[in-house]
């Protein structure tokens, strides 16, 4: 990772020469996600140069109100896409849950990175050490500002209440380790393996009590649309297995016309690995573009999340929905 402006100047129409400039929020988990994709890039490519500019979006300036309470679905991506659109950066690293599932066309995914794991974690309080949600006291708070994992958990573990709790991952363990106020807190385990705070796991919640998000646990990069340089540069980092269940995660989401506001969670499962080779196709599938990887096990995907989506829908989905959102607006 080199920072040297020296080869922008120089022969910019080398490949070699060209630095590749890769925006990213400016929270420490976000930084870290960055920094492990730029490796993967610098180990394909160690002729590149990569230069990180780091921003501020509106969701980590918004510290006080519940996420989906903001109710604004790009609240994490508007700023880094601007600074992509102003060729101020050629590609942008999100985590893929907090991409819409219908980006503006001049964008693209040009990849979804292995997932690491999509499951939910409990942190405790230290006095709480060695406990598990079932074992906590009556009345305890969790801390959480996602519905999906309050609506899921509250049902399970009907003893516990639910708050909201915003900021980074930093400010959120402060809070926990520094306040009476909450007994446990819920974070996504990806995140706190990638913060190197795995330690901190009481509890990992399985698919059996609590389904993951969307997306959850999957790097995904965002380029423009149109630079074929960068989109054919970055698209070695799809891993074929995230991408065909991302798909059908992020196509039963749209389907169902989530956002971050309402509580739609899933589990996946790839159970035929075999992809056989297909045409190369432009298509944009949920916003993903993957041309080397098999359209017709792409295509497969996101059928089988608009098939889920509608037999939900058929069976009253819509309704739920249309309520959470109500319970959203007036909370
Ligand atoms: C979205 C949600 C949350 C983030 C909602 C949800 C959690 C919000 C909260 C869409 N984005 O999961 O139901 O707890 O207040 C976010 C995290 C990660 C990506 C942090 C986390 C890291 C893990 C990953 C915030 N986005 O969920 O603990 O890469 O999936």
């Amino acid at each position: 990772m080199s920072e040297s402006g020296d080869a922008a100047a120089g022969d910019s129409n080398s490949p070699k020469m060209r630095v590749i400039r890769v925006g990213t929020r400016k929270s420490e988990l976000a930084r870290t996600q960055t920094d492990s994709v730029v490796k993967m890039l610098l180990n394909l490519y160690p002729g590149l140069q990569f230069e990180i500019v780091a921003m501020s979006t509106t969701g980590d300036k918004i510290l006080d109100t519940a996420l989906s309470k903001i109710g604004e679905k790009s609240l994490f991506t508007k700023e880094l896409e601007y600074a992509l659109e102003k060729n101020e950066v050629d590609l942008v690293v999100h985590s893929l849950k907090d991409l819409p599932t219908v980006l503006p066309p001049a964008f693209t995914i040009g990849a979804v990175c292995k997932r690491e794991s999509p499951y939910d974690a409990v942190i405790f309080h230290p006095k709480y050490a060695g406990q598990t949600l079932a074992t906590l006291p009556e009345k305890s708070v969790v801390g959480t500002s996602s519905l999906r994992r309050a609506a899921q958990l509250q049902r399970k573990y009907p003893h516990l209440e639910f708050k909201s709790i915003r900021g980074n991952l930093n400010t959120r363990l402060r809070k926990l380790d520094e306040q009476q106020e909450f007994s446990a807190i819920i974070l996504a385990a990806a995140g706190l393996q990638r913060m190197n705070w795995q330690d901190r796991i009481g509890q990992l919640l399985y698919p059996e009590e609590c389904l993951y998000a969307v997306g959850q646990g999957a790097l995904g990069v965002e380029v423009r649309a149109k630079d074929q340089e960068v989109l054919d540069l970055v698209r070695v980092l799809h891993d074929p297995e995230t991408l065909l269940r991302c798909i059908a995660e992020r196509a039963f989401l749209r389907h169902l016309e989530g956002g971050c506001s309402v509580p739609v969670a899933v589990h996946t499962v790839l159970k035929d690995g075999q992809l056989e080779d297909g045409p190369e196709d432009d298509v944009q599938r949920v916003g993903i573009t993957a041309r080397h990887i098999s359209q017709g096990a792409q295509m497969a995907a996101e059928n089988l999340g608009i098939s889920l989506a509608n037999l939900l829908l058929n069976k009253g989905a819509k309704r739920i929905l249309d309520v959470a959102r109500q319970l959203n607006d007036a909370r």
